[in-house]
């Protein structure tokens, strides 16, 4: 957390207002917040069923500072829950919607979770088979609950539910994209988060007449806060979840429901921007504001495509869910728009460019992005020893991120140093794969790199030294392997190469990070 002379710069430079995420539920409003299919739920609905939730989940023996995985899609039901346990000052870890088995029972056991929200089946997987991996935790089900305990039945009356959270107080875990073997939590407080969120409300523009289309999962840090729903509910405008982000189910929800702005990951706008080039009668989009693309970096040629297909404004969001966003203005001239990837949310932001002995390099050259900032953390959960790596002993958190910084202030991303895959900008740890790897019998060594890919960005390509005598490796045995071993779908390699060794590194060592430099220069010939 932050030393107490920063936090109380921040407040008096009020960006932490001393408030808490639940106070962005509107009691007794009628104005609809969130739009499921045909069902709306107003603000003042929302408030009402977060309380009443919030007494069930009391009832179940949840209490302020337990942690409780939730692992829901694009429902109405994540509203309720997720403000729920805000108000009991309980810490929501947000899984996504892809992981499955091996990621859930590491989140369950790292957290000591005495719950996990999940939903019955979605995309043709049963969620409820997840509970084998929750150790100890209660599980908890949207929609059909099987022999588990159903959501709905758990509202309670709310009229002798204990004091909620302080402003300061942890708000949740959110996952960081990870170059680690585990993946590792990330502590938001309320007010940081909230900051975070007004912020980028203002930033893009928000109003109550916003209408934003949640196409990305819900409890990713971009589609939460970059305005995402959080701005949203700030600016007190209308929130439209979709089940799954494909031009067949959000074109028409742009269309029917007056969409004004939506965010989108960098393979999914190409994907929309040819639907919407290949489609006559063309639906009538013309609702649409703003695209924000980010996650990974976008081509300026798919940003110029955005204007003229859609009929919006692009808008880049550089942002990582340990703080710093970057946003390019909505007034900003093209060329900004097209060739950055924005400027940072808070004057407060700190931006250091270094080389790799941290010594900043000259100004606009590429280099190291470090940060420091009001809502940035200063360090992972439970991590202390990772933590004295990812973060300088001045507070400064290490991105890994390679940027370089224009006169104008933008920073443009110009490659990366964490040993991390970002597959159309779901994030994959090389060693997080490799340790799953090295368990088959028939792998002696395995490593895991990026490889250029057009549509995504990057595919994984894993490279692996067999075991002596044991049968042949393919890659469709390994992947069957993974996926058994539970590990979610976007993780399992792309591509496969079986090598006799690795490659010895000019220093005549193999660590790992120069083993997949050296095999990743291989393969780029
Ligand atoms: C967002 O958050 P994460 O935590 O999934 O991933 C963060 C990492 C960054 O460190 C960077 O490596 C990459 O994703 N990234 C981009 C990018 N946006 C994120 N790389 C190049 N260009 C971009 N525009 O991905 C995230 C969080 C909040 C808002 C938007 C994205």
């Amino acid at each position: 957390m932050w030393p107490d002379d920063v936090a109380d710069r921040y407040r008096k430079l009020g960006y932490w207002t001393g408030q808490t995420i639940g106070t962005l539920l509107r009691p007794g409003d009628d104005r609809i917040a969130v739009v499921d299919g045909d069902r709306e739920v107003s603000y003042g609905r929302l408030h009402d069923r977060a309380l009443s939730l919030a007494a069930g989940f009391a009832g179940l023996g949840i209490t302020k500072g337990d942690r409780v995985v939730v692992q829901l899609p694009n429902l109405a039901e994540y509203f309720e829950v997720i403000f729920a346990l805000f108000r009991l000052g309980a810490l929501p870890v947000f899984a996504l919607p892809a992981h499955r088995s091996a990621e859930i029972g590491y989140f369950c056991a790292h957290t000591e979770a005495v719950a996990f929200v999940t939903t019955d089946v979605h995309e043709g997987f049963d969620h409820r088979t997840l509970a084998a991996v929750a150790a100890d935790a209660r599980v908890i089900v949207a929609g059909d609950p099987g022999e588990h305990t159903a959501l709905s039945d758990l509202h309670g009356d709310p009229a002798g539910l204990p004091p909620g959270p302080a402003p300061g107080d942890l708000a949740f875990l959110q996952l960081s994209g990870g170059s680690t073997g585990l993946p590792k939590l990330i502590p938001r407080t309320h007010d940081d988060y909230l900051y975070s969120a007004r912020a980028s409300a203002e930033i893009c523009e928000l109003t109550a007449d916003s209408v934003y289309l949640a196409a990305l999962p819900v409890a990713h840090n971009f589609t939460m806060s970059s305005p995402g729903i959080l701005g949203v509910l700030h600016a007190g405008g209308r929130i439209v979840l979709a089940r799954r982000p494909d031009p067949a189910t959000v074109l028409p929800l742009i269309a029917t429901e007056r969409v004004t702005i939506t965010a989108v990951v960098p393979p999914l706008a190409l994907l929309w921007l040819d639907a919407v080039a290949g489609t006559t009668p063309r639906l009538d989009l013309s609702s649409l504001r703003v695209l924000q693309v980010g996650g990974a970096k976008l081509g300026s040629t798919v940003a110029a495509r955005v204007q003229p297909v859609l009929g919006c404004q692009v808008q880049q969001v550089f942002g990582m869910a340990e703080g710093l966003v970057n946003y390019t203005r909505l007034g900003d001239p093209e060329e900004v728009v097209l060739n950055t990837q924005g400027r940072p949310i808070s004057p407060d932001d700190e931006i250091l460019v270094v080389d790799d002995e941290d010594r900043p390099v000259p100004p606009g050259e590429v280099g190291h992005l470090l940060t420091r900032g009001p809502y940035t953390i200063r360090g992972y959960w439970r991590a202390e020893e990772h933590n004295r790596e990812a973060f300088t002993p001045d507070g400064f958190y290490r991105t890994g991120d390679l940027v370089r910084v224009r006169p104008d202030g933008y920073l443009v991303v110009e490659g990366r140093a964490k040993d991390q895959i970002n597959r159309g900008g779901e994030k994959i740890a090389a060693e997080e794969v490799e340790n799953h790897l090295l368990t088959h019998p028939g792998v002696h060594d395995a490593a895991v790199v990026a490889v250029p890919d057009e549509y995504l960005g990057e595919r994984t390509h894993v490279f692996v030294v067999p075991r002596a005598g044991a049968e042949p490796l393919t890659l469709p045995r390994l992947r069957g392997y993974l996926r058994e071993r539970g590990l979610a779908a976007y993780k399992i390699p792309d591509r496969l190469t079986v090598v006799g060794a690795f490659p010895i590194t000019g220093v005549g060592k193999t660590s790992r990070r120069e083993l997949r430099a050296a095999l990743r220069a291989i393969q780029e010939g």
